[in-house]
């Protein structure tokens, strides 16, 4: 078995929405036990514990949620990827998605050091797709995959120097999808599985089809997980609840095709609010499925009881 080096890294980031909570997210994977259900698959697991973000000098936006925060947090885990993506596989515990701006960024940046290109892998019930011209809520956690992919709009943020072109971007789980983000999308070529084309097709072929594309092109695959790509009857821990999600079935299948594939360099673990769940469930979970994507096989998984 191979086993690896995993660096947790505590996201306390409240600053993409205006429902907070997320902030909670690092404690409560800890007491969920995510260090020890990897240390237990032989990996070696390090915890640096909390970031925090930089200092900017940005001003307020009227229009948009906590702009400075959002910027000093993007270039503080810009550069927490790329210090640690070499040394291990980072796992950021967060956190609102807008963590995600710059776990990807930097990322992006480690994988043009080793000359090979990034993939990213999306489960998510929305494509957070918007501009900060384009949101309608002005909450940042609806623009990451914007950011990254070097869409116009971003002018206040930090430079992408490496940004991730759209085609290399899965996005499984959609089924809240706002007009200009849809726009958006037809226009630049994700790879798109939503719940009605994985209600007809499965949830593993379009999976296997974007992991074929990353292992033809040597790339290396982040993977972007946001609690309400899960139903919110298995995962209520989460502010922005859309029926009709993935099953516990689904997202394991999910992780374990991952493992397989020994293609993942990095996980984010988004949008968990500690404050909203019932008995933990939810922070379990998540954990049971870093550990399916870490490598733990299904007769090992925990009995549980709430
Ligand atoms: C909507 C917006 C969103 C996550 C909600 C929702 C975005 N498209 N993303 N929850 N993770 O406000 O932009
Ligand atoms: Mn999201
Ligand atoms: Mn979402
Ligand atoms: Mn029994």
């Amino acid at each position: 078995m191979d086993n690896k080096h995993v660096i947790l890294v505590g996201v306390p980031m409240d600053a993409g929405k205006r429902r907070q909570g997320c902030r909670m997210g690092p404690d409560a994977y800890r007491v969920a036990g995510l260090d020890q259900a990897l240390a237990n698959l032989g990996h070696q697991v390090s915890d640096i514990g909390d970031i925090q973000p930089d200092d900017t000098d940005v001003p307020e936006d009227l229009h948009l949620f906590a702009l400075p925060q959002v910027i000093g947090w993007t270039k503080a885990l810009s550069r927490t990827a790329q210090n640690t993506a070499p040394n291990g596989l980072p796992i950021f515990m967060g956190g609102d998605h807008a963590l995600s701006m710059g776990t990807v960024a930097g990322m992006a940046a480690h994988a043009q050091q080793i000359g090979r290109p990034l993939f990213v892998l999306w489960l998510d019930a929305h494509s957070d797709f918007h501009t900060p011209d384009s949101t309608g809520s002005g909450n940042l956690h609806g623009t990451p995959v914007a950011y990254f992919t070097g869409q116009t709009g971003f002018d206040v943020f930090p430079h992408v120097a490496a940004p991730v072109p759209t085609d290399r971007v899965g996005m499984i789980g959609l089924r809240s999808v706002d007009p200009a983000e849809r726009a958006r999308l037809e226009k630049d070529h994700a790879m798109l599985a939503d719940m009605r084309s994985i209600d007809e097709h499965g949830i593993k072929a379009p999976l296997i089809a974007f992991l074929e594309r990353v292992r033809a092109a040597n790339g290396i695959l982040h993977v972007s997980l946001d609690v309400d790509f899960l139903d919110p009857s298995i995962a209520p821990a989460v502010g922005t609840t859309v029926p009709g999600g993935a099953t516990e079935r689904e997202a394991h299948l999910v992780m374990e095709l991952l493992h397989e594939s020994g293609l993942v360099c990095s996980l984010d673990l988004v949008e968990l609010n500690p404050f909203l769940d019932e008995r933990g469930r939810t922070a379990k979970l998540m954990v049971d499925l870093a550990a399916s994507l870490l490598g733990r096989r299904i007769f090992d998984r925990p009995t549980r009881s709430f």
